[in-house]
């Protein structure tokens, strides 16, 4: 069910290709959805309630979610789950919160500063997938980050559906109740990041838009990039578990299993130096699939070229193997977990020893779930405060500090026949700059 990559006894590093890993064709959705762009740009609400009946398959009246539909389904919300949700959101906050960076002013020269000051963007549009499954804990984690950052506009939206009146699935509503997110939309896919891009009568342009979603919602980030910032384009789902003979071939399997659920195209690779762990996984992984509720894709996922186990020659191959692939998650099942963990170089989040599976950063760990896909691990980082804010450099030098450094400044705009930006110096010493 899943296949064998053996790279034991190859040469010193490692080759990207010879690593499973899915290919999404983003750029051929995007001629699909650059005209349902522009068409909701040009007709706004119209085309939005338009979409939603062609894709959704749903008659909506209006996009914009009323607030008592949004109180209403956090009452009707079952209480475990409003409890879990609560404690998600209390353990994400507790991380976020502390993550936030503080300004910094740095003394460059007496009398010259340069302060780096964290500004919050002022509007940000959440996009939350309703798909093969309905998750109120990507809810949580973009809209905790974000109210952290200080974010004083948000903005979510999802999917209508057809079996809610066309409304966006009751739980990711609640969810947005338990925040304190009362502006809520009813578009999925491309027309909704085209929402918050071009705004309509009922809904005011984003700056930022964040959230996961499938092709065409990667694909519309990528056409509006640069009028609108975002977060990344998520692809399915990977995980990576890097063990030796030390590790529980159940709990591995398990692992393994737990993210192939999201998706047909779900990655789940194990890179292990011990023959006996990866057979034992292997056999873990028939009996457990067979038990589990979603078997058909979860099988599809594991045979499918992006999945596999990797055979290696020790954990210092596995290690340079792991960095190679750059998995959005990555778990260390190993003796000394933590020191092999603390030598990853590439992981979207990496997960520490026994206890630590990737179902844990999912929904309650404090972490952040919305994390680098497709090997974007090796130059970009998961969703954070961080990514709602913008570092202003405040500039601020005295007329002595200035005149210290003038005559670098009209040597070198000289030097790029500019001559223009040396005049704006002498300009403010008599047109003479200090030596
Ligand atoms: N593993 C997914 C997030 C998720 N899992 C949501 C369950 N619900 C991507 O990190
Ligand atoms: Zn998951």
């Amino acid at each position: 069910m899943i296949s064998r990559i053996d790279l034991r006894g190859a040469a010193s590093g490692v080759d990207r290709d010879l690593l499973p890993r899915a290919e999404l064709d983003v750029e051929a959705a995007l001629e699909k959805v650059r005209p349902i762009c522009e068409d909701v740009h040009h007709r706004g609400t119209a085309a939005l309630i338009d979409y939603a009946e062609r894709f959704d398959g749903v008659r909506i009246d209006r996009v914009r979610v009323a607030p008592e539909e949004i109180t209403g389904a956090l009452e009707r919300l079952d209480p475990a789950v409003r409890a879990a949700l609560e404690e998600s959101i209390r353990r994400a906050r507790i991380v976020h919160r502390e993550q936030r960076r503080t300004d910094k002013t740095v003394k460059v020269v007496p009398g010259g500063t340069v302060t780096e000051r964290w500004v919050p963007v002022e509007r940000v549009g959440l996009y939350v997938p309703g798909g093969n499954a309905v998750y109120p804990s990507s809810v949580v984690m973009n809209v905790v980050p974000a109210q952290e950052a200080g974010v004083s506009s948000l903005a979510v939206s999802s999917p209508p559906q057809k079996d809610h009146g066309g409304l966006p699935h009751p739980t990711i509503l609640a969810a947005c109740a338990l925040l304190g997110v009362d502006e809520v939309y009813a578009a999925g896919g491309a027309q909704a990041i085209a929402m918050f891009a071009y705004g309509t009568d009922e809904c005011r342009p984003a700056q930022l838009v964040t959230g996961p979603g499938n092709i065409w919602v990667a694909a519309a980030k990528r056409l509006l990039k640069g009028r609108i910032g975002i977060d990344a384009e998520a692809g399915p789902t990977e995980i990576a578990i890097l063990a030796d003979d030390t590790a529980d071939a159940a709990h591995v399997a398990a692992d393994l299993i737990s993210q192939a659920e999201h998706d047909v195209l779900a990655a789940a690779v194990l890179v292990t130096p011990s023959e006996a762990l990866a057979e034992a996984v292997e056999a873990e992984l028939k009996t457990q699939v067979a038990a589990t509720k979603h078997q058909e894709r979860i099988t599809e996922a594991l045979a499918g070229r992006q999945s596999g186990i990797v055979l290696v020659d020790d954990l210092d191959q596995g290690l340079a193997v792991v960095d190679a692939y750059a998995a959005e998650h990555l778990e260390i099942q190993t003796e000394n977990a933590a020191d092999v963990a603390a030598r990853v170089r590439n992981a979207g989040a990496i997960f520490v020893g026994p206890y630590a599976p990737v179902s844990l950063g999912d929904y309650c760990a404090g972490s952040n779930h919305v994390l680098p896909t497709g090997g974007c691990a090796c130059h970009s980082s998961g969703l954070s405060v961080q990514s709602f804010l913008r570092g202003i450099h405040v500039v601020d030098y005295t007329r002595d500090a200035l005149a210290e450094v003038a005559h670098h400044v009209v040597t070198l705009a000289e030097a790029e026949d500019l001559p223009a930006h040396g005049a704006a110096l002498k300009a403010r010493f008599g047109w003479k700059v200090p030596k």
